[in-house]
């Protein structure tokens, strides 16, 4: 028996979903260049897109949502949203913005000047593509066992010292602006970084006079499996864990999308006066006034119950126990899933399963698809088509994983739902011959393609055996 313990929630209001057959699934994949990110969503029955803005928000963040200020200017709202982030990450200036994106955005136009290169555990597609934008070049500097699925390194997250120091040798101190660090590094799966390796990041970058910015998007999370999994943590707090990975770094992008059960929103926060006044300047420009960012007064007070409840440890437990169930079911299965099964998502291992489609055949995509018209399921390639293209050679990257992500939103579906897509996606791996062939590009975008992408058969009409 795989332990599936009671959710701490109980449902107060539903939201129907369809069932719909296999024949009206196919028509509709192909309608949407067999892109399951172009399909509308009420042709999906469950959505495992994104654990991002699909969240359901409490009783608490519907009632905080009539509380909003909606004065351009000063919005009280703003100053208890304010408060809630500083008082859970610990950083004293925080600028709001839209979403995640947004921030990094302003983060990387406030730091990075051409020709410069910017280290970081494992790339994340929008915060590189920003990077990218403003003329740096990436370093993955993340340690080797993350791009192995079957390894279980309990901190796949973790930075290597070497690969760093070998960055910092080769490309000199003056040209790195930050080195970007994610907690937990999503593309890996949803692994974490330990709090040790982190403070040694901080340390050996500040040496040089580097600041360290963190990707807090889930850091709770994080903090979670800290708590599991490093010796020194298991007596404290997720909330003293979260506050004890921030400490050591000089800033966070946040999109509050993720932990903090918000449908939309995010943030800056700095701890240097100065470069939370650029900041600032640039968010006048990009996203609205410095006191909202592009939320709403309602979004900020949403957001900000949204973080008092992120760091409630039976919310974490009973999330992580879903994934692990989830993770497990397919396991035993024979299904070849990423291992250790992390925060946010379960990942299946495309290359592996799809052992007969070559790179250029895209599996992650094709597997994608092949989900989804089996029984509605909605996840994301997170292979060559999420890695895009290198802006020097215009090749096309394939990075070790290749991988479909089925990531789970919060507080959202039972666990019938969860037994739902287990089966459905054992059955596709017990019939992973009847997929015969891959995709092929036939609209590819400059940017994040994996969104807008349109993709056909590399033969025939189906990527199915006729
Ligand atoms: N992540 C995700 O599904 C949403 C878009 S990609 C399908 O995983 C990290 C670690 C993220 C992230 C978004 C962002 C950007 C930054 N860092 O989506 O702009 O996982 O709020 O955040 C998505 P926004």
């Amino acid at each position: 028996m795989i332990a599936y313990p009671p959710e701490p929630w109980r449902i107060k209001m539903v939201e129907p979903i369809r069932a719909t057959t296999r024949a009206y699934r196919e028509r509709a994949l192909r309608a949407a260049g067999w892109n399951p990110c172009l399909l509308r969503s009420e042709d999906v029955y469950v959505d495992l897109f994104t654990d991002s803005g699909t969240n359901a928000m409490s009783d608490r963040q519907w009632s905080a949502l009539m509380r909003g200020d909606e004065a351009y200017a000063g919005a009280r709202s703003f100053y208890v949203f304010e408060e809630a982030v500083r008082a859970h990450y610990g950083y004293p200036h925080v600028i709001p913005v839209h979403q995640g994106r947004g921030g990094e955005n302003i983060l990387s136009r406030c730091l990075i000047r051409p020709g410069t290169h910017v280290p970081g555990n494992m790339y994340f597609p929008s915060t590189r593509a920003h990077q990218e934008l403003n003329g740096a070049t990436f370093h993955d500097v993340i340690i080797d066992e993350a791009h192995d699925p079957v390894s279980e390194h309990p901190f796949k997250g973790n930075v290597d010292l070497d690969k760093l120091r070998a960055v910092l040798d080769a490309c000199g101190p003056a040209n790195i602006p930050y080195v970007s660090v994610a907690a937990t590094v999503n593309m890996a799966g949803g692994q974490p970084i330990s709090v040790a390796n982190l403070t040694e990041v901080c340390e050996l970058a500040h040496h040089h006079g580097i600041p360290v910015f963190l990707d807090t998007a889930r850091a709770v999370e994080n903090a979670w499996f800290v708590k599991q999994r490093e010796p020194g943590w298991a007596r404290r707090s997720v909330a003293e864990i979260l506050l004890a990975l921030c400490a050591p770094t000089d800033g966070a992008v946040m999109s509050a999308k993720k932990d903090s059960f918000a449908n939309i929103g995010g943030w800056i926060a700095l701890r240097d006066a100065e470069l939370a006044e650029q900041a600032r300047g640039l968010v006048l420009l990009f996203e609205g006034l410095h006191t909202y960012g592009g939320m709403a007064g309602r979004d900020m007070e949403a957001i900000a119950q949204g973080i008092a409840e992120s760091v409630e440890e039976s919310m974490i437990a009973a999330r992580v126990a879903q994934l692990e169930y989830l993770g497990r079911r397919l396991r035993d299965a024979g299904v070849p899933v990423l291992r250790p099964i992390g925060g946010h998502c379960v990942c299946i291992d495309a290359a592996a399963t799809l052992a007969h489609l070559p790179r250029d055949q895209f599996p992650g995509q094709t597997l994608a698809a092949a989900v989804y018209v089996d029984a509605g399921i909605r996840g994301v390639e997170r292979g060559a088509v999420s890695a895009g293209r290198d802006p020097l050679t215009g090749r096309n990257r394939f990075p070790a994983l290749e991988l479909l992500r089925l990531a789970v939103p919060r507080r959202v579906y039972t666990r019938s739902h969860i037994d739902h897509v287990a089966d459905s996606v054992i059955g596709v791996h017990d019939h992973r011959d009847a997929i015969a062939r891959g995709l092929t590009f036939t609209h590819e975008p400059p940017h994040l393609r994996f969104f807008q992408a349109r993709f056909a058969p590399v033969a025939g009409a189906s990527i199915f055996a006729e």
